[in-house]
């Protein structure tokens, strides 16, 4: 691994190199230089990202982008470039890395810990989504294609149904029924967006809670991470995967269904920051159809999950049997709980908008 750091620019000669945080899809390493400085190296999937030079294309633009409005520079992720001046190093032997500026006083939270926690993560995506209003969503390349197209993944769900290639169909029936009740409204968004109606925005497409980078004693945002899946999308998506993850009262996979419901409390804590950023760059159709958001993006996880279930588990992490369709179970607690409180969803969105 040290091989690989010295193809970068760093301040020093990198003396040690260690795994770091606990990402699913790169894998991360601290580095220390003999100068006391501290970077972060990532080897990128390349199974998961098949176009690495335009997902580091978006990533350049939209950093440049970003510093352009920023002073303090622990604000934007800053890529360290390679020897010859590149945004990353290929490695003869296939494999793909980039250097980041390790982040001095930052700290990240896997789950909130207060409400004011999910209104700092409203407060960092919305200036993350004003700042990027202003920039051409279309140049940027779509890093998985399709990824949040909910009705795409539903004829990726009838397509697993249809092989069965794990021979798990006739054990979820009951979730298979739930999903397809509700295939009809998938389009509701991506159908609005075809006529023109919504806007493509640049959008970071996995707003968890754990992508921001907090200042560590203040509590409040530096940085927004993980760009991989920044491309072309919805606002509400962005709206809505945050919501999904952060302001639900259990985890993804919790297998007890009673304990999973929208908390509106962290709701509307993500509405307050989140609108007070961006709510005057949204169009007034954007500001109404937010709630859309958490209701398809756990909507489609839940297909997505099923779908991985049905195909054998081939794309998803499992750490026991069933796990994906326990996941598909909760998501599916989840939008059904969010169909209950539909009303004060929307009214809340109302409420902070109008303020
Ligand atoms: C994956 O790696 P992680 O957990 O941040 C997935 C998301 C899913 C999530 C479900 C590139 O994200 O879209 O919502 O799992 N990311 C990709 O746990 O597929
Ligand atoms: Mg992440």
């Amino acid at each position: 691994m040290i091989t690989i750091c010295r193809k970068f620019r760093l301040d020093g000669l990198p003396i040690c190199c260690t795994p770091f945080g606990g990402g699913h899809i790169n894998h991360t390493y601290l580095v220390a230089t003999n100068q006391s400085r501290l970077y972060i190296l990532q080897e990128m999937n390349r199974s998961i990202f098949k176009d690495i030079e335009g997902m580091m294309a978006n990533i350049v633009a939209v950093c440049d982008h970003l510093r352009r409005k920023e002073s303090d520079p622990r604000r934007v992720l800053t890529l360290v470039p390679t020897l010859d001046g590149r945004s990353y190093f290929d490695a003869e032997d296939g494999r793909s890395w980039r250097m980041f500026e390790y982040v001095v006083g930052g700290v990240c939270l896997d789950l909130p810990e207060t409400t004011d926690d999910l209104f700092q993560t409203g407060v960092a995506f919305g200036v993350f989504q004003n700042q990027l209003a202003d920039f051409p969503a279309e140049t940027l390349t779509e890093t998985i294609p399709q990824f949040h197209d909910t009705p795409n993944r539903f004829r990726q769900l009838h397509a697993a149904m249809e092989a069965d290639p794990a021979g798990r169909l006739h054990q979820v029936q009951a979730e298979v029924d739930a999903l397809l009740s509700r295939e009809a409204e998938a389009g509701f968004m991506t159908g609005l967006c075809a006529e023109g109606k919504l806007p493509l925005r640049v959008t970071h497409n996995d707003t968890k809670l754990n992508n921001i980078m907090l200042d560590a004693q203040t509590r409040t945002p530096l940085c927004v991470m993980d760009l991989d899946t920044v491309m072309p999308g919805l606002v509400a998506n962005d709206f809505g995967e945050a919501i999904r993850t952060g302001a639900s009262t259990a985890a993804e996979d919790e297998t007890d269904l009673s304990r999973i419901h929208l908390s509106l409390d962290m709701y509307a804590a993500f509405c307050r920051g989140f609108l007070g950023e961006c709510g005057r760059s949204l169009t007034p159709l954007e500001v109404e159809t937010l709630p859309w958001g958490p209701r398809l993006m756990a909507l489609e996880n839940a297909v997505r999950f099923l779908t991985d279930h049905l195909n054998g588990d081939v794309y998803f992490h499992i750490a026991r049997e069933g796990h994906n369709l326990d996941r598909c179970r909760a998501q599916l607690a989840l939008v059904a709980d969010m169909e209950r409180h539909w009303d004060e969803m929307n009214r809340i969105v109302k409420d902070w908008a109008a303020k």
